[in-house]
């Protein structure tokens, strides 16, 4: 799946301008009141953004991994919360229902998710299986032809605004053979979703805690029709959504050097812009080294990604997909932390984009697997390929 590169390049130009003229003048707006407005939501629809990782059949645009990563580098150049509005419908939301859901799934739900009719939510995490995913508690308990599913899953991405959540749910024994992933629509009767949750950056993001009381869902609904695979599927998931989001790290460490360089251009100390100072040139330098290393490690794994067959796991590939997690959302906490030094006291100013932007990106070493986590999948594999 790709789209020919002479309409790519055509929607690439059209996201870079949207990024430049609609969403970059928001960002104020955004940090003021915490919302990304209607308006902009709409042009993101039109522009196709929620199809993006959707085959044409369904009505998405159907772009491979490579070029997934390049629109999520320029929509990275920006507050993090505009792309989040469409994220879990591109990524974590969508792609276990494209992988492994059956023809009647597909069907069903990918065209409405493809142009942001529905927004679709990813629900793994609950209060105690974080890391360990697979100690996951929330029970799906068949009766009938139906499942009563039982639980909370925590820190719901897009809950507040979703239709429909792809649900990972306990049909079986402990461990990850006894998980089955659900597509759970949200107005279902003892579906509630908690407070907003208050966060430390990341401003017009929705997540929340999602609580399910005896909620009555068919059995149909579990992805691929049979039970026990979902712990796979959210693996599978979550290696795309790793590539995606180290894409993101690179367009935001982009805009923070941008920035910085700028800063660097127009403040004088001692007489000078401080751009010509060595120290400040140093830091300006290891920025963009690390930003070039992080971004040619995103494109080499896309297109290993897209070089495997579609919706199969690959272990090398998986393992590469969380290197490259690991290198590059670091890489862009040290490229913001950077950025805050170069901007010195106005770097801790909210008014200043690095200030925001600072507090944005730490959010991505933790979701999607955290560091640590990529660290454990990069080392287990090591020990068990030699
Ligand atoms: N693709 C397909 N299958 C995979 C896979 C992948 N990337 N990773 C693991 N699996 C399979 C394994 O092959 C194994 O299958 P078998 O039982 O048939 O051998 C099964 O899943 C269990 O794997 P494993 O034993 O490695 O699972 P662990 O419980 O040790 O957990 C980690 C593995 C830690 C990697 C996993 O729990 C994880 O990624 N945790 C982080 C979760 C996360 O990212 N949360 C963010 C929330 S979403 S924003």
């Amino acid at each position: 799946m790709a789209l020919d590169q002479e309409t790519f390049q055509l929607l690439k130009d059209s996201v870079q301008r949207f990024v430049r003229e609609r969403l970059v003048p928001a960002e104020n707006h955004l940090e003021e009141h915490d919302e990304v407005p209607a308006d902009i939501v709409a042009d993101m629809k039109e522009l196709g953004l929620f199809g993006i990782s959707i085959p044409e059949e369904y009505g998405g645009i159907g772009l491979s991994m490579a070029q997934e990563c390049e629109v999520a580098y320029e929509l990275g150049q920006t507050a993090l919360a505009f792309r989040s509005v469409a994220g879990t419908n591109i990524g974590i939301g969508s792609q276990g229902i494209l992988m492994d859901g059956t023809s009647e799934q597909k069907a069903e739900y990918l065209p409405r998710i493809a142009s942001g009719e529905l927004i679709i939510s990813f629900a793994l995490t609950e209060p105690d299986a974080g890391s360990d995913a697979a100690s996951l508690k929330t029970k799906a308990v068949a009766d009938g032809s139906d499942y009563l599913i039982s639980g909370t899953k925590r820190f719901i991405t897009n809950a507040p605004r979703a239709g429909a959540f792809t649900l990972m749910a306990r049909t079986g024994g402990a461990g990850a053979g006894g998980i089955s992933a659900f597509i759970v629509p949200a107005g279902l009767p003892g579906l509630t979703l908690g407070k907003p949750d208050k966060k430390m950056g990341q401003k017009g993001t929705r997540t929340c805690d999602v609580n399910l009381d005896s909620v009555r869902v068919p059995a149909a609904n579990i992805i691929g029709g049979e039970a026990g695979k979902g712990f796979k599927t959210a693996m599978k998931v979550l290696d795309r959504g790793r590539l995606h989001i180290s894409a993101l790290a690179c367009g935001m460490a982009q805009r923070i050097l941008q920035e910085s360089v700028a800063y660097a251009q127009q403040r004088k100390q001692f007489g000078q812009r401080i751009g010509d100072f060595q120290l400040v040139q140093a830091m300006l330098a290891d920025s963009q080294a690390e930003l070039l290393a992080g971004w040619a490690l995103v494109q080499g794994t896309a297109r290993r990604y897209d070089a495997k067959p579609s919706g199969v796991s690959d272990p090398e590939v998986s393992m590469q997909a969380s290197c490259t997690k690991l290198f590059t959302t670091e890489m862009v906490g040290r490229v913001a932390d950077r950025g805050v030094q170069i901007h010195g006291g106005s770097g801790y100013i909210n008014e200043f984009p690095v200030e925001r932007f600072y507090r944005d990106v730490r959010l991505l070493r933790l979701y999607e697997g955290t560091t640590q986590i990529q660290q454990l999948v990069v080392g287990k594999h090591l020990m068990k390929a030699a």
